[in-house]
């Protein structure tokens, strides 16, 4: 057997990607409302106003899920959903909703994993300066206790934030994901501030639940190698992981702002947004490391006028590599998913192994890895192949990282559906299971079946092809 009964094989949604109903219920605005409504920053101008719906179509989507025999669902709350104002009092309807999901989810023996923020900031906390203003990590450690007091009996994880770096550095310095600025003195408090939620937030969280109940910060750690051996190479490569991964991981494991930030980020002189005893606050070792993975990246020492640019719709000319001007990326070589990044399962492999390496012990879930492809759906099947393989190959990666000694206990699919992919629109499709956006029809992908069947046998090895046939 590959995985034990007792490793979570789940799957992962977020709020604005698909729950729709974004003006029900006492639902105020968030920052990506307001992104889908500005011109040319989003794919086709597409919105989430319906997405898949599921704020309505709960029961059905935990329905199809305990069909595909998965053990836990990682979905997120809508901040806005839930207090209206940001800050203040709570919206009953709104947490009746999650309530219910939960509830939901647990009467068909799914575990409810809760994410706090998955990018979807009230817009009326960006109106004071968003992540720009401390404020908003101290309004957001009151939203994660008020949760923790609200849904505390129904969550079996909280997860405090989704993959900071892209809340800070798409966010504020690239500028293609919501609120869509372009200030790397902007991106640098963004990072701060989300490192200081992350910190008052579990705080909060404990508060309430004591230690019962696990609480997770999840990371898009950047795997990124230099082009060569070449010592600017090397260089340029670890100044991308300094602004990728060392921004979060000193401050919030190690309790220290890197130094290596401040002299990669030299342009910014001003700190001051960095008080006295913050990183004492930040310092908050989450009992799981969720980690998300997609692909890897190779760096090398830009000539002048390269740009390392994260690519995206609505690409703005801006880098989120703060201070990393004289870094670019080799293009991509090999098959590569829809979103043009590449298919390296061993990065997964190296990666849990360094933060084992690093961290001895520390307890890590993979809370997203999965890929956009092409699909089609014929005769009520969607034979996406190219999926499974993706899947077989990381979870692989998982499998020999627990064999070598890393301490991953879980593994969440991204994504149950087709959704909302931020700035690229309906365009991207991640689900292993098809949405038809004109009949929220769901269609399960061959990959769900494929992924079912690994959640019943546990064994990566004999999951065989008996899914093609079997829907
Ligand atoms: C996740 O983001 C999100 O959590 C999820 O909402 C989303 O739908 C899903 O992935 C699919 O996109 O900047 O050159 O280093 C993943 C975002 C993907 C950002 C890989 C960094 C590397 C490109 N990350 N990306 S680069």
């Amino acid at each position: 057997m590959t995985f034990s009964k007792q490793f979570v094989l789940g799957t992962a949604t977020a709020s604005y990607q698909v729950e729709g109903a974004v003006a029900e219920g006492g639902r105020t605005p968030s920052i990506w409302d307001t992104m889908c409504r500005t011109p040319g920053k989003v794919l086709g101008g597409d919105t989430g106003d319906v997405a898949c719906d599921q704020y309505h179509l709960f029961r059905d989507d935990v329905a199809l899920m305990a069909d595909l025999e998965v053990d836990a669902y990682r979905f997120s709350i809508s901040w806005s959903r839930v207090i209206p104002d940001a800050v203040g009092p709570i919206n009953p309807e709104g947490v009746a909703y999650y309530r219910a999901l939960c509830e939901e989810l647990h009467s068909r023996g799914i575990k409810a994993v809760a994410t706090l923020y998955h990018w979807d900031l009230p817009q009326v906390l960006e109106d004071r300066g968003g992540w720009t203003n401390r404020e908003t990590a101290f309004a957001f450690a009151d939203y994660a206790r008020a949760m923790a007091t609200e849904l505390g009996d129904v969550v079996d994880m909280w997860s405090t934030l989704n993959e900071p770096w892209c809340s800070s550095y798409l966010g504020y310095a690239s500028g293609v994901h919501a609120p869509g600025r372009t200030d790397d003195l902007a991106a640098l408090q963004a990072v701060h501030h989300l490192n200081l939620a992350h910190g008052l937030g579990q705080r909060a969280l404990r508060e309430v639940l004591g230690k019962d109940v696990p609480v997770c910060l999840t990371l898009n750690l950047h795997v990124v190698d230099p082009a060569s051996d070449a010592p600017e190479d090397v260089a340029a490569a670890r100044r991308i992981r300094v602004v990728g991964n060392e921004a979060f991981l000193g401050p919030v494991m190690d309790g220290v702002l890197p130094d290596e930030l401040r002299e990669i980020t030299r342009d910014i002189t001003d700190w001051s947004f960095v008080q006295d005893g913050d990183l004492e606050l930040c310092h908050q070792v989450p009992d799981v490391l969720g980690i998300n993975y997609y692909s890897t990246s190779r760096a090398r020492q830009a000539d002048a006028g390269e740009l390392a640019s994260s690519g995206g719709h609505g690409e703005t000319g801006a880098s989120p590599w703060v201070g990393c001007d004289d870094v670019t990326f080799l293009p991509v070589e090999g098959p590569t998913t829809q979103m043009g990044w590449n298919i390296e399962p061993d990065g997964l492999y190296r990666l849990l192994m360094e933060v084992e390496q690093r961290y001895p012990g520390l307890e890590m879930m993979i809370t997203e890895n999965g890929a956009g492809f092409d699909d089609e759906v014929v005769g009520g099947r969607v034979h996406d192949i190219r999926r499974v393989d993706y899947l077989r190959g990381h979870l692989g990666a998982v499998e020999r990282a627990v064999a070598d000694g890393a301490n991953v206990t879980g593994y969440f699919l991204w994504s149950l559906l087709d959704n909302f992919e931020w700035s690229w629109g309906y365009s991207k499709t991640f689900g292993m299971v098809h949405v038809d956006y004109e009949t929220q029809q769901r269609t399960p992908k061959d990959s769900a079946y494929w992924y079912r069947d690994l959640s019943r046998t546990r064994d990566l090895e004999t999951v065989g092809d008996a899914w093609v046939a079997v829907p």
